[in-house]
């Protein structure tokens, strides 16, 4: 994006391996002769065709405006003609020309004098699921140093942990190789054998289950997939297909569990395990299963919608009113301008539902969920493990406005 006076903004869109069906849509071209059909020149020409005659002449501090105009230019459901990654690509490349215009740092300009909040890193520091080609069929553990004084000192914290338990693993004869988001990923003998080995490397380093605690994504949508096709089930309906069948097939293991014996297992596990929070413990449409799920356990533990909610109002809102999940993942692409993600946030606040932002499992060098995140107060961020550079590259920038600020705040509420 570029301005009159010759300021520049620029941005880049990740993508999801483990991708919710609801989720705004992400064009490629399907051209098998190029990048095996994941290339982009559709989108590419659809920002330079179509959108960039557009919005030229319009006033980029007009967010809101910028985004309503993307929004109607696409005019599907799911931004399906322009692709959601053209559409956001220019979002976020509008507001970041538009801060450096102001000379402030993207946080400040679109959280004002209110940003000072730095959320709490949640670090996946062992990776299975979708993300990685070992036998773990939960597809993020994650930990989380709720007790450190500041972001300075938990991405610290996070990091020996993380390398303690690259030492425990090694010890014991397993790989030390990475999956995509830079955990750790070893085969072992079960899912829970992972949650032992990170309480043995929090410990190990030196700190207590009470200083970090232990987060999960399910990403349970790929579990359900497994068992069969999926369908769609329309936006708000209480009741959901799996009243016609509620089998989850751990695809790695070939387990068959039904939605009770899953919400039975998340409750022994925040039982014997300091979890702080669940992810996609469940279906994305099986709005029922997340209701009971939170009547179970939502007074101990966050419960957190990604697959479910994917970034979108209508879905919130929809959860809220029916009492499924308390805790919502942020993805700007999942959705696909700022400003609707902004809204989703103002939502969340409002509701009560804590919110997390978000990288994906293919992650670029772009760092604006850092800056989205100190700018709406988020009370935790996922960017990976302290480890890969696209992982590392939204911690730095972390520890960078951290150190600018006068009186940061950190810790959970
Ligand atoms: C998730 C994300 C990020 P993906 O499920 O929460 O960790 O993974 O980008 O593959 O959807
Ligand atoms: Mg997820």
């Amino acid at each position: 994006m570029v301005l009159t006076d010759g300021t520049v903004g620029v941005a880049s869109v990740p993508s999801g391996a483990s991708t919710g069906i609801y989720e705004a849509h992400e064009l490629r071209d399907g051209d098998e002769k190029r990048y095996r059909g994941k290339g982009v020149r559709d989108a590419v020409s659809h920002v330079c065709d179509i959108i960039s005659p557009a919005l030229s002449g319009m006033y980029a501090c007009e967010q809101d405006e910028v985004d309503r105009v993307l929004v109607r230019l696409d005019g599907s459901e799911h931004k399906t003609k322009l692709g959601a990654n053209a559409l956001l690509a220019v979002s976020l490349a509008t507001a970041r020309a538009t801060a450096n215009w102001y000379r402030m740092p993207l946080y400040r300009y679109l959280g004002g004098v209110d940003a000072y909040r730095m959320p709490v890193p949640m670090m996946n520091v062992l990776n299975g699921g979708a993300h990685a080609s070992n036998n773990m069929e939960i597809q993020e553990f994650m930990i989380v140093p709720v007790g450190a004084p500041s972001f300075a000192e938990a991405v610290r914290w996070g990091s020996e942990v993380y390398h303690t338990l690259g030492d425990l693993l090694r010890r014991d004869g397993h790989s030390t190789s990475v999956g995509d988001e830079g955990g750790f990923a070893p085969n072992l003998g079960s899912d829970e054998e992972a949650i032992e080995y990170l309480i043995r490397a929090i410990e190990k380093a030196g700190y207590g289950t009470d200083q970090i605690k232990i987060s999960l994504d399910v990403a349970a949508s790929e579990w359900y997939a497994a068992s069969r096709a999926d369908d769609v089930v329309a936006v708000g309906t209480a009741t959901s297909d799996k009243e016609n069948g509620d089998e989850y097939i751990l695809p790695k293991r070939g387990q068959h569990l039904s939605r009770r014996a899953l919400i039975d297992r998340w409750e022994s596990y925040v039982k014997k395990y300091p979890i702080l929070s669940i992810e996609d413990g469940l279906d994305q449409s099986d709005f029922a299963g997340w209701c009971e799920l939170t009547e179970r356990l939502g007074d101990r533990v966050r419960l957190v919608g990604d697959d479910l909610f994917v970034t979108n109002t209508a879905r919130l809102q929809s959860g809220i009113e029916q009492g499924a999940a308390n805790a919502i993942l942020i993805k700007p692409n999942q959705i696909g301008t700022l400003t609707e993600t902004l809204e989703v946030i103002r939502l969340a606040k409002e509701a009560g539902y804590d919110f997390i932002l978000s990288h994906r499992s293919g992650e670029t060098e772009d760092t604006t969920i850092a800056d989205i995140a100190v700018a709406t107060g988020a009370p935790l961020i996922k960017s990976g493990a302290p480890c890969r550079t696209d992982r590392v590259a939204k911690y730095n920038r972390l520890l960078r406005i951290e150190a600018s600020l006068a009186h940061p705040d950190f810790g959970l509420l």
